[in-house]
């Protein structure tokens, strides 16, 4: 029986953070900490902060803004970090709240209500606790009736779940999944890092996966198959968990807090995107240059071209192979979803549409989708 995407939503943070904003604060953090510890900087005890660079960081990622949930504190060089209101157990919780965002936004384009959902996924990159699941959580709130989970796989949340939420409706152990990714990274990362302080931004994005028979939604995409493949590297790491307690560890230490060896990441992943996606579509009798759209992961426009030149052999425009990051820089697992949200309504029947994500893990996931 026929599985398809019977809609999509996607909520964007009203708040924006541009890379002059970002440049401006970590440059004055910088000026503060180097002079404050001149001494034992100077005597090689401590690292001075390195400065960052607005046209390094277009040239080098395609970022050239992101939205964040919490503006409050990211830029105050006493701080560097937002800050989150704690909430209480009774009132719903921040990763919750914008879940439900998405999640209405995608129930509506699929043109269905709570009754009709038999389960939830809420997959991403952090959940902001381990128990009771923020899925279980968003399922309580929108009044649905059977079971929900949360799950983590970085940067391959969104397409991991997706291939979950297929498998259930193929299985019948579910009629529509709702899948969504709240993606809150803001808080992971370290603002004193010219490396890795421009990288990431807030979202989120939700799906619908359902029986093609049910399907109500006026764009919809049968999901033709999902593929998934991880390799474990170290290149894109946190140390932060519930085990930092027990370590005595500073939970705002660097290697607490998202970090990367970019250049490798970058050498390794995209050899093995290109091949990931070249071999998914032969497996289903297509070869790239039949690929109408490719809503590829947002982490990196050089990264992007990269595969997309290996795959077609050339590079394409906007149109086929869409770029949202100079908007929302990384996501983490939202990045191919935004794209998908920003770039599908003008697709024709049988056209042929991949998406994939790649990142952290290393994990690589995609689902081939054809426009019903
Ligand atoms: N301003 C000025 N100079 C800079 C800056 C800056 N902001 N940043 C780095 N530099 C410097 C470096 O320090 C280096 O200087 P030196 O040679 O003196 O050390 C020089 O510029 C060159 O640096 P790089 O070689 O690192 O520069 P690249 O051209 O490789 O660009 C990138 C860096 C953009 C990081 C690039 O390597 C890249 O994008 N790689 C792929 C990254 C990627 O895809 N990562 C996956 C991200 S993980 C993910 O998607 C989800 C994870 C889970 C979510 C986590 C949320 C917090």
């Amino acid at each position: 029986d026929k599985v398809v995407i019977g809609g999509a939503g996607l909520w964007t943070p009203e708040h924006v953070v541009t890379n002059e904003e970002l440049v401006t604060s970590l440059n004055a953090y910088a000026d503060q900490f180097n002079d404050r510890y001149a001494d034992q900087i100077a005597s090689g005890e401590k690292e001075a902060v390195r400065k960052s660079d607005v046209d390094f960081i277009v040239k080098a990622s395609g970022i050239k803004q992101r939205h964040v949930y919490i503006k409050d504190g990211i830029l105050d060089i006493d701080r560097m970090k937002p800050r989150i209101p704690e909430r209480k157990d009774d009132e719903l919780s921040h990763q919750a709240e914008v879940a439900l965002h998405a999640a209405r936004r995608a129930l509506e384009a699929a043109r269905k209500s709570p009754d009709d959902i038999d389960a939830v996924i809420v997959s991403c990159a952090y959940t902001e606790r381990y128990y009771p699941a923020i899925a279980i959580e968003v399922q309580h709130a929108l009044g649905i009736e059977g079971y929900a989970f949360d799950m983590l796989v970085a940067c391959s949340a969104a397409t991991f779940a997706l291939h979950r939420a297929w498998e259930m409706v193929r299985t019948g152990s579910a009629r529509s999944v709702l899948v969504i990714n709240p993606e809150l990274v803001t808080p992971q990362i370290n603002f004193c890092d010219r490396d890795s302080h421009f990288i990431f931004g807030d979202v989120a994005t939700a799906m619908v996966v359902e029986r093609a028979d049910d399907a109500r939604g006026e764009d919809q995409f049968e999901i033709l198959g999902a593929q998934a493949h991880t390799l474990y590297s170290n290149n894109i790491r946190s140390n932060f968990g519930y085990l930092s307690r027990g370590y005595d560890a500073d939970p705002f230490a660097v290697d607490k807090l998202f970090h990367q060896e970019g250049r490798s990441v970058f050498k390794e992943v995209c050899p093995m995107a290109a091949q990931h996606l070249t071999d998914h579509l032969a497996l289903h009798g297509f070869t790239p240059g039949q690929v109408r759209r490719w809503w590829l992961h947002q982490a990196n426009i050089n990264m992007n071209q990269l595969i997309a030149k290996r795959l077609l052999g050339s590079l394409p425009d906007n149109d086929v192979a869409p770029t949202v990051l100079d908007q929302y820089a990384n996501t983490a697992s939202a990045g191919s979803i935004i794209a998908f949200n920003r770039y599908h309504r003008d697709m024709k029947a049988g056209d042929i549409g991949m998406l994939c994500s790649f990142g952290a893990g290393y994990s690589i996931g995609s689902l081939l989708l054809r426009k019903t």
